[in-house]
């Protein structure tokens, strides 16, 4: 179709925009993270959203560029915050596997860190499990790079791919991001919880941390927090949204 014809020019008609999702410290209420998500507003079609391109550009390569886009914008975008005097926090980039796996993506992270004079901890990538499949030499490095510049990594969606436990203890990742389809079984009962909190307890015990996705009601909550989950995201607290929407509160004056 010509969806794939329309990506070409949209990022030079800066056609994208980032909605942004805050991430809650579940202790203490603070704003810990907060993730871009990418919209497509197309001349004709209106807002699309990212499963329904994400793919297609995957699929012809335009995501390297899509991709760099995103972390100019997020990285901007944080540091703006960061100017404005609000506590920091981190920017969470969802990265593809083709993006990660392309030989100048390091190279090309650590520009835009430099170029937006953003501090490298501020960043986090979202992964999913299926990177964990593509044993390469080239994604090793990368990874092992990554680490060695200082921003963070996490695995998105977890444990609902590829999910071998020996991945987990081959690389080390700073966190796992539960799937938002486990958050909502929680009120069903018996399995949402066991393998809630199996996550929770797993992440605690290689030292990662742990967040919950999709949280939509205070019984998901309340139980995530009893079960010493660190963080949470989803509609409960917000959904994403644009950067100037956001309502955020600044350091107390002492
Ligand atoms: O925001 P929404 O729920 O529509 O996102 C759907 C999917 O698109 C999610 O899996 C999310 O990780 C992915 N996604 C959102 N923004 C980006 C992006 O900037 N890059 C990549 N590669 N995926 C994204
Ligand atoms: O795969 P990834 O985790 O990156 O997907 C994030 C997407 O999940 C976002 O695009 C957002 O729209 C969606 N999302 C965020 N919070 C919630 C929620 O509480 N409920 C549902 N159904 N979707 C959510
Ligand atoms: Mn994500
Ligand atoms: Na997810």
């Amino acid at each position: 179709l010509t969806l794939e014809q329309d990506l070409k020019s949209a990022v030079k008609n800066q056609e994208f925009t980032l909605h942004y999702q805050p991430i809650i410290d579940l202790k203490t209420g603070n704003i810990n993270a907060m993730e871009a998500l990418i919209r497509w507003n197309h001349p004709e079609l209106g807002l699309i959203p990212p499963d329904q391109f994400i793919p297609i550009s995957e699929e012809s390569g335009q995501i390297v560029s899509i991709g760099k886009w995103v972390l100019e914008t997020a990285c901007a975008q944080n540091k703006k915050w960061q100017q404005e005097g609000y506590p920091p926090f981190r920017i969470c980039v969802n990265i593809s596997t083709i993006q990660l796996q392309h030989p100048n993506f390091v190279q090309t992270l650590k520009a835009v860190l430099e170029d937006k004079e953003l501090e490298s901890k501020w960043l986090e990538l979202e992964v999913t499990e299926s990177i964990l499949l593509e044993d390469t030499q080239t994604l090793k490095e990368s990874l092992i790079n990554l680490k060695t510049l200082g921003v963070s990594m996490s695995i998105d969606d977890f444990g609902t791919g590829y999910t071998s436990l020996s991945y987990l203890r081959n690389f080390s990742f700073d966190r796992v991001k539960i799937d938002r389809s486990f958050i909502q079984d929680i009120a069903a009962g018996l399995n949402g919880k066991a393998i809630t909190s199996t996550i929770i307890s797993l992440a605690n015990k290689l030292k990662m941390g742990v967040v919950a996705e999709g949280i939509e009601d205070s019984t998901q909550l309340t139980y995530l927090t009893q079960e010493n989950c660190d963080d949470g995201q989803g509609y409960y607290f917000s959904r994403p949204l644009p950067a100037e929407m956001h309502i955020l509160s600044k350091f107390p004056e002492n």
